[in-house]
């Protein structure tokens, strides 16, 4: 699967779908805001069109079927959402958290259909909103999108469940004169990859990340920055930036100082999976591996990575170099025992 281009199973005519990918974009573009909280989006539609649409967008703030029932009311007038369906990437809750029960707002509005994409896997959250939704007399219907719900959430799901973040590892190679592959070895400068497009998307998957993992080595070799450029970034977005230093040294000063301006807590660590674990107690869920080949060695061997982001670069035909035809070539793989491929 190529990460310039989503895949996604929609069926043909498939009305559900359609409106569930429209509340998947817009938890999308919140993939790295939320945390700890899950990304989620929603979409209101009655009569075949949509009323409102929205997302929540970080911890603490409405959740996403608020966002949209609010935007719906002030566009059509709340009695327009008597009747109307709701399409929302999770389970609405049935808890008092930091905001009121979704599904009492949903109840309140008159919403009288539900499609979710994907059950809330949060166990410490006691809700079956769901079951409430249903016990009132509201339709619900389940996962409209073919799990890509359940993807969306595979990083909370992870970290719900294990306390541990999903650990994405992005790697690039190069093929060498004699058609080896070879680790392209430094990770930060902008040298790495040939074309636009994979620049601006390995800067996405820093966009969706709430920690970037590196090695001494690395920052030594290329002093890298490790914040957003290709893409625009979430506002005010502060994040970690772990450095695996076996031997304890500490990176050069003036890296630290200019990291920090970017917007990192930089922490430098020696313990991979002892470090896990406590990005996973800071609230992290999503990692970023950006690597040399030693680093990316014992993520590989030691089995951390949820996902992969793999950058290929082609061997270039002399034309290639006059048409400026993009030199790479980029996939996306998952662990086997990536939970949301399950159920
Ligand atoms: C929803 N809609 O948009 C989100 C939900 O502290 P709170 O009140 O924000 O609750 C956080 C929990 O609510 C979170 O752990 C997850 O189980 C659920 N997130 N639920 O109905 C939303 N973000
Ligand atoms: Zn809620």
């Amino acid at each position: 699967m190529s990460p310039h281009f989503e895949s996604r199973n929609v069926p043909a005519h498939d009305e559900d779908a359609l409106f569930m990918h429209v509340a998947l974009s817009e938890a999308e573009r919140f993939i790295g805001a939320t945390a700890p909280n899950p990304p989620v989006g929603a979409c209101l539609v009655k009569d075949g069109r949509i009323l409102g649409q929205g997302a929540h967008m970080r911890a603490g703030g409405p959740h996403a079927e608020i966002v949209a029932i609010e935007r719906a009311a002030s566009a059509h007038g709340s009695g327009a959402l008597k009747d109307a369906a709701l399409y929302v990437t999770l389970e609405p809750c049935n808890h008092h958290g930091k905001t009121s029960p979704c599904a009492d707002a949903i109840l309140e509005a008159g919403i009288s259909r539900v499609v979710i994409g994907a059950l809330d896997p949060n166990p410490n959250v006691v809700g079956d909103g769901a079951g409430k939704l249903r016990a009132a007399g509201r339709r619900v219907e389940l996962d409209a999108a073919d799990g890509d719900c359940r993807r969306l959430i595979a990083p909370f799901a992870k970290w719900s469940t294990t306390g541990l973040p999903w650990v994405t590892h992005k790697l690039a190679y190069r093929v060498t004169p004699e058609g080896r592959l070879t680790m392209i070895p430094e990770s930060g400068g902008d040298t790495t990859f040939t074309s636009d497009r994979s620049l601006r998307e390995a800067h996405l998957e820093r966009r969706k990340s709430d920690a970037i993992l590196t090695g001494l080595g690395t920052v030594l070799a290329d002093h890298p920055k490790f914040n957003v450029r290709h893409v625009p970034d979430h506002k005010n977005r502060r994040r970690y930036l772990i450095v695996m230093s076996e031997s304890g040294a500490e990176p050069p000063r003036e890296w630290l100082e200019q990291e920090w301006d970017l917007g990192f807590e930089v922490l430098v660590v020696s313990d991979l999976r002892a470090t896990l674990k406590h990005l996973g107690e800071l609230g992290v869920h999503r990692v970023l591996v950006e690597a040399g080949p030693t680093l990316s060695a014992a993520i590989k061997a030691e089995r951390l990575w949820d996902e992969r982001v793999v950058f290929v670069q082609r061997r270039p035909r002399p034309e290639d170099l006059l048409s400026g035809e993009a030199l790479d070539y980029a996939y996306r793989e998952f662990a086997a025992d990536a939970a949301w491929k399950k159920n």
